[in-house]
């Protein structure tokens, strides 16, 4: 496969504006690292020269759109060929029939405004309009290749399943497209570790049109993937081949571990105890919006890696595959999921929307380890429970889980979801998104409710979504208060959560909401416009909050005491 990047060199404009040059990723929303109260929402308009040899077009060529936001519609040389709704997902199109040799005008038009083809449209987070990842073209061979057009990414899914004692199953599904003659020949996967080849195993395959596949084959005492500790990856390699050789190879990153829940001892990680330290982060960075480079999503990992954190809660959306990729390099558990969130849908065509959108997202990124469960929803009965609520939260958690039965279904409920509510029992994971001593209660009230639910769900494996409070780094207070947006609030709100989530053993584990600052066009509040900052870190990435220190503290103890020396430490 080769790719050729189309990133540079666009015409943009928006409705009634003119003409300027710009490079992908890009977003016409961020203004000044701040979405603003009255961030504007309308249509962006890009255009851009691509050229093409007679040796191009030998090849099948497709254009791979890594997300465009809200809704696109993509035309070549004047006509529309894709029209997309899925604004976090990467989407292709088989270029071939459309193009010329010599010049063609690709040109994509997004838009940001409401509409109920897109869900949802309204969050605490800000709908960012724009092409915001790469744009490349994908040439593969003409003939025999993988299905690009599945709405997957790779083409082929990877799943690894340990069997009984120290064996293991790895699993690869894919389907061969043959736009050539029908053909004898064989799909090869072969397993590689640091070293090379561990592996092998082929199967002889009749090619015509379209021929799906599934091939298994076992392993023995692979080396684990251990999170954090240790992050070992293996590359599974799949290869067509016919009697002229190779045709087609993928190479997917994989890796070996099995998540055990227990909702009295918690989370195990292939044997190991490990209890969730987790913060959430959207994609979002001062005066970049959504258009997130590779550096700022390094720099967000850095962050993730420097406060001590073992999981990322990627919300509330499907992220750039970079960032997953990254953490299956890491060793960084991920909780992956769709924005079915806040208010529920209101039109089959919003409703088949989030499916879709959960399709892609595990189609998409459902090969990388590091990612234990997909939540489901998040405070989905924000405006009240309802049974229709009920039944389209049950559907969609039994939809993912036939998208991807090897992976836990989870959910993110609201605080008023009581403990008898049937939501705690449609998913593997129940989350709560307890904001105790900021929008009610006191801070305390976090332990009863956490004890209480575990006495009323005892057989119900329990994590805390998102907890915390907007701070401004610029304010301070001797008397700290909920709501004065201090610095010294966020510490004493985050002690007492850290220590509630340290002390109690059945617990899974928590989510910081959020790892940094991110636009929420409709705020107004802390000393803020436009923004959510209960951030540990600023929108702009330059001022780590002092709680960012003292997460640091509890969860990288070791790192802790080599920077500070043993005087914090008991
Ligand atoms: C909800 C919601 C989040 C977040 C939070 C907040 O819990 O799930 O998206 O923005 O509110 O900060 O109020």
């Amino acid at each position: 496969m080769k790719e050729i990047l189309l990133n540079d060199n666009w015409l943009f404009h928006k409705e009634n504006e003119v003409e300027s040059c710009v490079t992908l990723p890009h977003t016409y929303n961020a203004v000044d690292g701040q979405s603003g109260i009255s961030m504007w929402r309308g249509k962006g308009f890009y255009k851009k020269e691509v050229l093409f040899s007679e040796e191009d077009l030998k090849e099948k060529i497709f254009l791979e759109i890594g997300a465009s936001a809200m809704k696109s519609t993509v035309y070549m040389n004047g006509k529309t060929i894709c029209h997309n709704t899925c604004p976090y997902a990467m989407y292709r199109i088989a270029l071939n029939e459309h193009i010329i040799v010599g010049k063609n005008l690709l040109e994509i038009v997004t838009d940001n405004t409401a509409t109920d083809e897109v869900y949802p449209q309204m969050a605490d987070f800000s709908f960012y309009g724009g092409v915001y990842r790469d744009v490349k073209l994908v040439f593969v061979p003409q003939q025999l290749h993988f299905d690009y057009l599945d709405g997957s990414r790779d083409g082929v899914q990877v799943r690894t399943q340990k069997l009984d004692g120290q064996k293991w199953e790895v699993t690869v599904t894919g389907c061969v497209i043959n736009e050539g003659k029908d053909c004898e020949g064989e799909v090869k996967v072969s397993v590689l570790d640091r070293q090379g080849v561990v592996l092998e195993k082929t199967l002889s395959m009749y090619f015509s049109e379209k021929q799906a596949f599934t091939i298994r084959t076992e392993i023995d005492h692979p080396h684990l993937w251990m999170g954090v500790e240790d992050p070992y990856l293996y590359q599974v390699q799949v290869e067509i081949c016919t009697k002229d050789g190779v045709e087609e190879t993928r190479s997917i990153a994989t890796g070996f571990r099995e998540i055990k829940i227990d909702p009295e001892k918690g989370m195990f990680l292939n044997g190991k105890h490990i209890k969730i330290r987790g913060v959430a982060r959207h994609q979002d960075f001062g005066g970049v919006g959504n258009a997130v480079s590779k550096e700022q999503m390094e720099e967000d990992l850095s962050l993730v890696k420097e406060v001590g954190a073992n999981s990322v809660r990627l919300s509330h959306y499907q992220h750039d595959d970079y960032f997953y990729r990254r953490c299956d390099e890491e060793g960084i558990l991920v909780w992956a999921e769709v924005p079915f969130i806040s208010i529920l849908s209101e039109s089959e065509k919003a409703d088949e929307n989030i499916r879709q959108q959960m399709e892609r997202l595990i189609k998409q990124r459902g090969n990388h380890i590091s990612i234990y469960c997909w939540g489901v929803q998040n405070e989905i009965t924000i405006a009240g429970e309802t049974a229709e609520i009920h039944e389209k939260v049950k559907a969609m958690a039994a939809y993912t889980k036939q998208l991807d039965p090897s992976r836990y279904t989870a959910e993110a409920n609201i605080y008023s979801v009581t403990n008898e509510s049937p939501l705690n029992r449609m998913a593997d994971l129940v989350g709560y998104n307890l904001y105790y001593g900021w929008y009610y209660d006191k801070m305390t009230g976090l332990q009863q409710r956490l004890d209480e639910f575990h006495m009323a769900c005892p057989d119900v494996p329990l994590l805390v979504t998102e907890y915390g409070v907007d701070t401004n780094p610029d304010y301070h207070s001797y008397e700290p208060k909920t709501k004065d947006y201090s610095e010294e609030y966020q510490l004493l709100f985050s002690e007492n959560a850290l220590k509630a989530f340290e002390e109690r053993d059945y617990f899974v584990g928590s989510y910081v909401w959020n790892l940094c600052d991110f636009g929420s066009a409709n705020r107004d509040e802390g000393g803020k416009q436009g923004q959510n900052q209960k951030g540990l870190v600023t929108i702009d990435r330059k001022i780590k909050k002092d709680a960012y220190y003292l997460y640091k503290a509890n969860w990288s103890k070791e790192s802790f005491v080599k920077l500070a020396g043993s005087r914090f430490v008991n």
